[in-house]
Protein backbone atom coordinates (compact mmCIF):
# COMPACT_ATOMS: atom_id res chain seq x y z
CA UNK A 1 0.00 0.00 0.00
CA UNK A 2 0.99 3.66 -0.44
CA UNK A 3 1.56 6.07 2.44
CA UNK A 4 0.83 9.73 2.32
CA UNK A 5 1.70 11.43 5.10
CA UNK A 6 2.26 15.34 6.56
CA UNK A 7 2.49 17.15 9.99
CA UNK A 8 2.12 20.47 11.26
CA UNK A 9 4.55 21.64 14.02
CA UNK A 10 2.75 22.35 17.44
CA UNK A 11 5.12 25.62 18.32
CA UNK A 12 2.55 28.15 17.92
CA UNK A 13 -1.88 27.88 17.37
CA UNK A 14 -2.01 26.73 13.69
CA UNK A 15 -3.09 29.45 11.35
CA UNK A 16 -5.83 28.87 8.14
CA UNK A 17 -2.72 28.46 5.91
CA UNK A 18 -1.78 25.48 8.21
CA UNK A 19 -5.77 24.24 8.11
CA UNK A 20 -6.07 25.02 4.16
CA UNK A 21 -2.14 23.93 2.93
CA UNK A 22 -2.03 20.56 5.09
CA UNK A 23 -4.83 19.61 7.14
CA UNK A 24 -7.50 20.36 4.53
CA UNK A 25 -5.00 18.45 1.43
CA UNK A 26 -4.87 15.43 3.97
CA UNK A 27 -8.37 15.58 5.05
CA UNK A 28 -9.50 15.53 0.94
CA UNK A 29 -6.79 12.95 -0.01
CA UNK A 30 -7.76 10.54 2.90
CA UNK A 31 -11.06 10.54 1.70
CA UNK A 32 -10.17 9.72 -1.75
CA UNK A 33 -7.55 7.07 -0.91
CA UNK A 34 -8.14 5.65 2.42
CA UNK A 35 -9.39 2.37 1.31
CA UNK A 36 -6.31 1.65 -0.38
CA UNK A 37 -3.51 3.73 1.14
CA UNK A 38 -1.54 4.73 4.39
CA UNK A 39 -2.81 7.89 5.60
CA UNK A 40 -0.12 8.55 8.06
CA UNK A 41 -1.08 12.20 9.92
CA UNK A 42 1.35 13.36 12.87
CA UNK A 43 2.20 15.61 15.17
CA UNK A 44 6.26 16.82 14.62
CA UNK A 45 6.44 17.78 18.15
CA UNK A 46 10.62 17.60 17.82
CA UNK A 47 10.29 20.11 15.16
CA UNK A 48 8.40 22.30 17.85
CA UNK A 49 11.24 23.92 19.39
CA UNK A 50 13.50 24.72 16.72
CA UNK A 51 12.59 28.05 17.40
CA UNK A 52 12.09 29.61 20.76
CA UNK A 53 8.49 28.58 22.42
CA UNK A 54 6.99 28.89 25.52
CA UNK A 55 7.82 24.95 26.97
CA UNK A 56 5.29 25.01 29.64
CA UNK A 57 2.70 24.83 26.78
CA UNK A 58 3.75 22.34 24.21
CA UNK A 59 2.47 19.16 25.56
CA UNK A 60 -1.30 21.05 25.94
CA UNK A 61 -0.47 22.19 22.05
CA UNK A 62 0.44 18.73 20.61
CA UNK A 63 -2.97 17.02 22.25
CA UNK A 64 -4.64 20.19 20.69
CA UNK A 65 -3.47 19.29 17.26
CA UNK A 66 -4.16 16.18 17.68
CA UNK A 67 -7.90 17.05 18.15
CA UNK A 68 -7.55 19.59 15.11
CA UNK A 69 -6.43 16.67 12.91
CA UNK A 70 -9.90 14.70 13.78
CA UNK A 71 -12.08 17.85 13.52
CA UNK A 72 -10.42 18.50 10.45
CA UNK A 73 -12.30 15.56 9.31
CA UNK A 74 -9.50 12.72 9.54
CA UNK A 75 -11.51 9.21 11.18
CA UNK A 76 -9.34 7.88 13.54
CA UNK A 77 -11.59 4.81 13.70
CA UNK A 78 -10.34 4.02 10.00
CA UNK A 79 -7.86 1.22 10.07
CA UNK A 80 -5.47 2.61 7.14
CA UNK A 81 -5.72 6.24 8.94
CA UNK A 82 -2.62 6.79 11.45
CA UNK A 83 -2.45 9.68 13.78
CA UNK A 84 0.89 9.81 15.86
CA UNK A 85 3.28 12.16 17.58
CA UNK A 86 7.26 11.99 16.29
CA UNK A 87 8.40 12.31 19.83
CA UNK A 88 6.76 8.92 20.98
CA UNK A 89 8.55 7.18 17.69
CA UNK A 90 12.13 7.24 18.91
CA UNK A 91 13.04 5.70 15.55
CA UNK A 92 12.80 9.37 13.82
CA UNK A 93 15.41 10.80 15.89
CA UNK A 94 17.77 7.80 15.12
CA UNK A 95 17.40 7.31 11.49
CA UNK A 96 17.99 11.36 11.65
CA UNK A 97 21.36 10.96 12.72
CA UNK A 98 22.32 8.28 10.18
CA UNK A 99 20.77 10.68 7.22
CA UNK A 100 22.75 13.69 8.58
CA UNK A 101 26.05 11.76 7.74
CA UNK A 102 25.01 11.51 4.43
CA UNK A 103 23.81 15.26 4.19
CA UNK A 104 26.25 18.01 2.73
CA UNK A 105 26.62 20.75 4.28
CA UNK A 106 26.65 22.86 1.53
CA UNK A 107 23.20 21.43 0.32
CA UNK A 108 21.51 22.22 3.88
CA UNK A 109 22.88 25.76 3.75
CA UNK A 110 20.58 26.69 0.77
CA UNK A 111 17.37 25.93 2.41
CA UNK A 112 15.77 29.60 1.97
CA UNK A 113 13.37 28.65 5.10
CA UNK A 114 16.87 28.25 7.25
CA UNK A 115 17.42 31.74 6.04
CA UNK A 116 14.37 33.28 6.18
CA UNK A 117 14.18 31.85 10.03
CA UNK A 118 17.84 32.93 10.84
CA UNK A 119 17.22 36.65 10.21
CA UNK A 120 13.73 36.23 12.45
CA UNK A 121 15.53 34.84 15.10
CA UNK A 122 19.02 36.22 14.79
CA UNK A 123 19.48 35.86 18.90
CA UNK A 124 19.11 32.31 18.74
CA UNK A 125 20.05 30.25 15.64
CA UNK A 126 20.14 26.67 16.67
CA UNK A 127 21.93 23.30 15.16
CA UNK A 128 18.19 22.18 15.23
CA UNK A 129 16.68 25.25 13.18
CA UNK A 130 19.65 23.86 10.39
CA UNK A 131 18.52 20.09 11.00
CA UNK A 132 15.18 20.24 10.58
CA UNK A 133 14.68 19.29 7.25
CA UNK A 134 17.17 16.49 7.37
CA UNK A 135 14.60 15.21 10.39
CA UNK A 136 11.86 16.19 8.15
CA UNK A 137 13.37 13.79 5.35
CA UNK A 138 13.48 11.11 8.32
CA UNK A 139 10.08 11.44 9.17
CA UNK A 140 8.77 11.31 5.42
CA UNK A 141 11.40 8.20 4.75
CA UNK A 142 11.10 5.88 7.25
CA UNK A 143 6.99 5.26 6.15
CA UNK A 144 8.50 4.88 2.27
CA UNK A 145 5.62 7.79 1.93
CA UNK A 146 5.15 8.88 -1.61
CA UNK A 147 2.84 11.67 -1.43
CA UNK A 148 3.09 14.71 0.97
CA UNK A 149 0.70 17.13 0.88
CA UNK A 150 2.34 20.57 1.91
CA UNK A 151 1.65 23.77 1.28
CA UNK A 152 4.13 25.74 -1.20
CA UNK A 153 7.00 27.08 1.49
CA UNK A 154 8.15 23.45 2.01
CA UNK A 155 8.92 21.94 -1.66
CA UNK A 156 12.62 22.71 -0.75
CA UNK A 157 12.48 20.65 2.18
CA UNK A 158 10.64 18.26 -0.22
CA UNK A 159 13.47 18.05 -2.83
CA UNK A 160 16.15 17.42 -0.14
CA UNK A 161 14.53 14.39 0.91
CA UNK A 162 14.41 13.06 -2.72
CA UNK A 163 18.25 14.22 -2.76
CA UNK A 164 19.45 12.13 0.33
CA UNK A 165 17.01 9.47 -0.38
CA UNK A 166 18.48 9.09 -3.69
CA UNK A 167 21.98 9.04 -2.37
CA UNK A 168 21.75 6.24 -0.10
CA UNK A 169 19.61 4.07 -2.71
CA UNK A 170 22.51 5.00 -5.13
CA UNK A 171 25.30 3.68 -2.53
CA UNK A 172 23.17 1.00 -1.10
CA UNK A 173 20.38 -0.48 -3.26
CA UNK A 174 17.64 0.19 -4.90
CA UNK A 175 14.95 -0.86 -2.63
CA UNK A 176 16.36 1.21 0.79
CA UNK A 177 13.78 3.86 0.55
CA UNK A 178 10.63 4.64 -1.83
CA UNK A 179 11.84 8.11 -3.29
CA UNK A 180 8.82 11.06 -2.77
CA UNK A 181 6.96 11.97 -5.54
CA UNK A 182 8.50 15.44 -7.32
CA UNK A 183 6.67 18.67 -6.82
CA UNK A 184 5.06 18.81 -10.13
CA UNK A 185 3.59 15.15 -9.34
CA UNK A 186 2.52 16.47 -5.49
CA UNK A 187 0.67 18.96 -6.84
CA UNK A 188 -0.99 17.22 -9.28
CA UNK A 189 -2.11 14.72 -6.26
CA UNK A 190 -3.39 17.04 -4.65
CA UNK A 191 -5.67 18.27 -7.67
CA UNK A 192 -4.20 22.16 -7.03
CA UNK A 193 -2.44 23.87 -10.21
CA UNK A 194 0.71 25.12 -8.09
CA UNK A 195 1.59 24.69 -4.41
CA UNK A 196 -0.98 26.50 -2.11
CA UNK A 197 0.38 29.56 -0.41
CA UNK A 198 -1.98 31.66 1.89
CA UNK A 199 -0.50 35.15 2.19
CA UNK A 200 -0.19 37.24 5.12
CA UNK A 201 -3.16 39.27 5.84
CA UNK A 202 -1.59 42.85 6.23
CA UNK A 203 1.86 42.58 3.65
CA UNK A 204 0.29 39.96 1.01
CA UNK A 205 3.49 39.63 -0.48
CA UNK A 206 4.79 37.11 3.08
CA UNK A 207 3.20 33.88 3.23
CA UNK A 208 0.29 33.85 6.58
CA UNK A 209 2.79 32.63 9.49
CA UNK A 210 1.92 30.92 12.85
CA UNK A 211 4.95 31.91 14.65
CA UNK A 212 3.88 36.10 13.29
CA UNK A 213 3.79 37.97 16.45
CA UNK A 214 1.35 40.38 14.70
CA UNK A 215 -1.80 38.80 15.44
CA UNK A 216 -3.56 41.15 12.17
CA UNK A 217 -1.67 39.09 9.79
CA UNK A 218 -3.04 36.04 10.70
CA UNK A 219 -6.20 34.13 11.24
CA UNK A 220 -5.55 31.49 13.87
CA UNK A 221 -7.67 28.59 14.17
CA UNK A 222 -8.51 29.78 17.88
CA UNK A 223 -9.28 32.80 17.07
CA UNK A 224 -12.86 34.43 18.07
CA UNK A 225 -14.16 33.97 14.55
CA UNK A 226 -15.80 37.39 14.78
CA UNK A 227 -12.51 39.23 15.33
CA UNK A 228 -11.56 36.84 12.62
CA UNK A 229 -13.91 38.41 10.22
CA UNK A 230 -12.57 41.90 11.52
CA UNK A 231 -8.89 40.75 10.86
CA UNK A 232 -10.48 39.71 7.12
CA UNK A 233 -12.26 43.24 6.91
CA UNK A 234 -9.30 44.82 7.31
CA UNK A 235 -6.85 43.22 5.09
CA UNK A 236 -4.53 44.40 2.88
CA UNK A 237 -5.81 45.18 -1.13
CA UNK A 238 -4.73 47.34 -3.53
CA UNK A 239 -5.73 50.31 -5.31
CA UNK A 240 -6.45 48.64 -8.63
CA UNK A 241 -10.55 48.98 -8.16
CA UNK A 242 -11.25 45.57 -9.84
CA UNK A 243 -11.57 42.21 -8.26
CA UNK A 244 -9.28 40.31 -10.23
CA UNK A 245 -7.30 36.89 -10.08
CA UNK A 246 -3.54 38.29 -9.91
CA UNK A 247 -1.12 36.82 -7.44
CA UNK A 248 1.70 39.37 -8.57
CA UNK A 249 -0.43 42.97 -8.97
CA UNK A 250 -3.03 41.92 -6.64
CA UNK A 251 -1.71 39.21 -4.15
CA UNK A 252 -4.11 40.51 -1.28
CA UNK A 253 -7.34 40.51 -3.49
CA UNK A 254 -6.32 37.08 -5.02
CA UNK A 255 -5.58 35.73 -1.45
CA UNK A 256 -9.27 36.66 -0.77
CA UNK A 257 -10.40 34.88 -3.20
CA UNK A 258 -8.68 31.05 -2.69
CA UNK A 259 -9.62 31.79 1.27
CA UNK A 260 -13.31 31.79 -0.02
CA UNK A 261 -12.76 28.93 -2.56
CA UNK A 262 -11.00 26.78 -0.47
CA UNK A 263 -12.99 27.17 2.60
CA UNK A 264 -16.34 26.51 0.22
CA UNK A 265 -14.83 23.40 -0.97
CA UNK A 266 -15.50 25.30 -4.47
CA UNK A 267 -13.28 25.81 -7.89
CA UNK A 268 -11.15 28.38 -7.54
CA UNK A 269 -12.33 28.72 -11.11
CA UNK A 270 -15.52 29.30 -10.64
CA UNK A 271 -15.37 31.93 -7.65
CA UNK A 272 -13.08 33.80 -9.61
CA UNK A 273 -15.51 33.89 -12.51
CA UNK A 274 -18.61 34.97 -9.80
CA UNK A 275 -16.44 38.12 -8.90
CA UNK A 276 -14.92 38.86 -12.38
CA UNK A 277 -14.90 42.60 -13.30
CA UNK A 278 -16.62 43.83 -9.92
CA UNK A 279 -15.20 46.44 -8.21
CA UNK A 280 -16.40 46.35 -4.39
CA UNK A 281 -13.51 45.18 -2.48
CA UNK A 282 -15.52 45.70 0.58
CA UNK A 283 -18.53 43.18 -1.12
CA UNK A 284 -15.73 40.48 -1.38
CA UNK A 285 -14.06 41.02 1.87
CA UNK A 286 -17.75 41.07 3.53
CA UNK A 287 -18.35 37.56 1.59
CA UNK A 288 -14.91 36.10 3.18
CA UNK A 289 -15.44 37.58 6.57
CA UNK A 290 -18.45 35.51 6.89
CA UNK A 291 -17.03 32.46 5.32
CA UNK A 292 -14.46 32.51 7.84
CA UNK A 293 -16.52 32.96 10.57
CA UNK A 294 -18.74 30.15 9.97
CA UNK A 295 -16.08 28.12 9.27
CA UNK A 296 -13.75 28.59 12.58
CA UNK A 297 -17.58 28.47 14.62
CA UNK A 298 -17.86 25.13 13.06
CA UNK A 299 -14.51 24.36 13.28
CA UNK A 300 -14.44 24.96 17.36
CA UNK A 301 -17.47 23.24 18.50
CA UNK A 302 -16.11 20.46 16.73
CA UNK A 303 -12.98 20.39 18.69
CA UNK A 304 -14.50 21.15 21.85
CA UNK A 305 -16.59 17.73 21.73
CA UNK A 306 -13.50 15.62 21.49
CA UNK A 307 -12.35 14.56 24.72
CA UNK A 308 -8.93 13.84 26.03
CA UNK A 309 -9.53 10.05 26.30
CA UNK A 310 -10.67 9.94 22.30
CA UNK A 311 -7.22 11.51 21.63
CA UNK A 312 -5.21 9.22 23.94
CA UNK A 313 -6.49 5.92 22.17
CA UNK A 314 -6.19 7.85 18.86
CA UNK A 315 -2.54 8.31 19.82
CA UNK A 316 -1.85 4.61 21.48
CA UNK A 317 -3.67 2.53 18.08
CA UNK A 318 -1.34 5.66 15.84
CA UNK A 319 1.72 5.00 17.77
CA UNK A 320 1.73 1.37 17.47
CA UNK A 321 1.41 0.97 14.22
CA UNK A 322 3.85 4.11 13.94
CA UNK A 323 7.00 2.07 15.62
CA UNK A 324 6.19 -1.14 14.46
CA UNK A 325 6.66 0.29 10.54
CA UNK A 326 9.58 2.51 11.83
CA UNK A 327 11.35 0.53 13.68
CA UNK A 328 11.58 -1.95 10.89
CA UNK A 329 12.84 0.27 8.51
CA UNK A 330 15.52 1.45 10.85
CA UNK A 331 16.42 -1.75 11.40
CA UNK A 332 16.52 -2.44 7.29
CA UNK A 333 18.88 1.06 7.92
CA UNK A 334 21.30 0.10 10.05
CA UNK A 335 21.91 -2.92 8.45
CA UNK A 336 22.90 -1.42 5.32
CA UNK A 337 25.11 0.89 6.98
CA UNK A 338 26.66 -1.64 8.76
CA UNK A 339 25.26 -1.50 12.44
CA UNK A 340 23.37 -4.87 12.48
CA UNK A 341 23.91 -7.83 10.67
N1 LIG B 1 0.55 30.20 4.53
C1 LIG B 1 0.48 28.92 4.23
N2 LIG B 1 -0.23 28.49 3.15
C2 LIG B 1 -0.32 27.17 2.85
N3 LIG B 1 0.28 26.21 3.57
C3 LIG B 1 0.99 26.58 4.65
N4 LIG B 1 1.69 25.90 5.57
C4 LIG B 1 2.23 26.73 6.45
N5 LIG B 1 1.91 28.00 6.16
C5 LIG B 1 1.12 27.94 5.03
C6 LIG B 1 1.80 24.45 5.56
O1 LIG B 1 1.45 23.97 6.86
C7 LIG B 1 2.19 22.78 7.11
C8 LIG B 1 2.81 22.76 8.44
O2 LIG B 1 3.66 23.78 8.64
P1 LIG B 1 4.70 23.79 9.83
O3 LIG B 1 4.19 24.47 11.00
O4 LIG B 1 5.18 22.42 10.11
O5 LIG B 1 5.84 24.64 9.21
P2 LIG B 1 5.79 26.02 8.51
O6 LIG B 1 5.74 25.76 7.05
O7 LIG B 1 6.98 26.75 9.01
O8 LIG B 1 4.43 26.74 8.96
P3 LIG B 1 4.23 28.20 9.53
O9 LIG B 1 2.77 28.45 9.75
O10 LIG B 1 4.97 29.18 8.72
O11 LIG B 1 4.87 28.05 10.92
P4 LIG B 1 5.93 28.91 11.66
O12 LIG B 1 5.47 30.34 11.57
O13 LIG B 1 5.86 28.37 13.02
O14 LIG B 1 7.23 28.67 11.00
C9 LIG B 1 3.20 22.63 5.96
O15 LIG B 1 2.67 21.73 5.02
C10 LIG B 1 3.25 24.00 5.38
O16 LIG B 1 3.61 23.99 4.02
Amino acid sequence: MQTILTGVRANEEPTIGNFLGAYKSMVNLANEHSANSNINMFVPDLHSFTTPIDHSKLYAQVIKGIKYYIAAGLDANNPNIHIYRQSHVPAHSELAWILDCFTYFGEASRMTQFKEKSEEHADAITVGLFNYPILMAADILLYDAKYIPLGEDQFQHLELTRDIATRLNNKFGEDLFTIPAPEKEQVKFMHLEHGLRIRNLVDPSKKMSKSSENEKTKISLSDDPKAAAKKIMSATTDSEGVIRFDMINQPGISNLLTIEALLTDRNIQDVIADWAGQTSYGDLKRKVADTVEHFLADFQEKVANITDEQVEQVLAKGEEYANRVANAKLAKVQKAVGLIK
